[in-house]
């Protein structure tokens, strides 16, 4: 019984080990090497060549090596087996730091006070509102957007959140569905993007959504922060927003294309800050390790967790 290992970008060899040492009774094949087609059980893929994975007759599971799951869909031939994906406290601990880091760094103005640093300008502006004055929207109330939303509560900030599914969770506001998403933007300041990149999504982030925040804040314009996915922004509608002065700030950890191409004028763009698809980056090792522990429970019996639907996309 064989894993397939299906990251062309990676090194194999050191994800070779790491499953190895929690699986010692797998073998633990690699596309590009020759292996037995029909020992292959489980494959652990990141951006595999289309078709890579078929022709595999006992195929029972495909991992996703990361919490994000678009990267199977670009794979027409993809084999119809469930598929599961990350999901890691420490990945989750490492995006809401994140989206804490942004929104307090928006709120205390640290891009402005960098500069004035800079330029050793002494101005002790009083215009510092409460955290509580200033509304978070976050889209997405999964894994990541649920402990971002909060871990913002705690700061302070008026936090709601919006879903496909209609939620109930005490002590946060939430919006579910079309209809509520322009009431949530009508109350969010800052616009956090938690969302995964499906059919539904794709493009979201655009000139219409932007132009429905309100600019009456106490932060003196909208602001984004997008560490969803960059397919879930329209990065010529935000360019266009913020010299148009409808959005004050963006804080973008993803990109339409990554890397960044250098002719992007994101990177100088005074109200953008860029950083590079490093949010929450997942640990290699609590990665091989939970992918093993679904693998057992396979060979348990029992039922795979954190399963994607398909038709949802994510
Ligand atoms: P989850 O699947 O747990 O949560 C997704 C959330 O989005 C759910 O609340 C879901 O609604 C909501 N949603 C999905 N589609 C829609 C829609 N059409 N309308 C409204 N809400 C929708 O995902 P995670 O929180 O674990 O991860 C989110 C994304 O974060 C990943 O897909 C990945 O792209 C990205 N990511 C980025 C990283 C980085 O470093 N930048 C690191 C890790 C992940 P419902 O609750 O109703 O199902
Ligand atoms: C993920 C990511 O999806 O790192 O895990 O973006």
């Amino acid at each position: 019984m064989a894993l397939l290992l299906a990251m062309p970008d990676w090194s194999v060899e050191e994800w070779r080990a790491r499953f190895a040492a929690h699986l010692p009774e797998l073998d633990i094949v690699a596309l590009g090497e020759p292996f037995d087609r029909r020992a292959v059980h489980y494959a652990a893929a990141w951006k595999h060549p289309e078709g890579s994975l078929s022709g595999l007759p006992n195929l029972a599971a495909i991992f996703s090596l990361g919490a994000g799951v678009d990267h199977l869909w670009r794979d027409s031939k993809r084999p119809d087996v469930p598929i599961a994906r990350i999901v890691d406290p420490d990945l989750t601990a490492r995006m809401s730091e994140y989206v804490v880091l942004h929104c307090l760094g928006h709120l205390r103005q640290q891009k402005r006070y960098d500069a004035q640093q800079r330029q050793k300008v002494w101005d002790d502006d009083r215009h510092q509102p409460a955290a509580r004055s200033v509304r978070v929207g976050v889209l997405g109330v999964g894994e990541l957007g649920l402990d971002a939303m909060r871990k913002l509560k705690v700061m302070g900030f008026d936090v709601a959140g919006w879903s496909r599914n209609p939620k109930t969770i005490e002590g946060l506001a939430t919006y579910a569905g079309t209809d509520g998403l322009d009431a949530m933007l009508a109350r969010t300041d800052i616009l956090v993007c938690l969302l995964p990149l499906t059919q539904t999504t794709q493009g979201i982030v655009n000139a219409a959504m932007l132009a429905k925040l309100p600019r009456d804040g106490r932060l003196g314009g909208p602001i984004l922060i997008n560490a969803g996915r960059g397919g879930l922004q329209v990065e010529a509608d935000i360019l266009r927003a913020l010299d148009a002065g409808t959005l004050k700030a963006a804080t973008l950890d993803v990109f339409e294309t990554e890397p960044l191409p250098l002719e992007s004028p994101l990177w100088n763009h005074p109200g953008v800050t860029v950083t590079p698809h490093n949010a929450a980056l997942s640990e290699p090792e609590a990665c091989a390790m939970l992918i093993s522990r679904q693998i057992r429970r396979l060979q348990a019996g029992e039922d795979l967790a954190y399963v994607v639907d398909v038709e949802a996309g994510y």
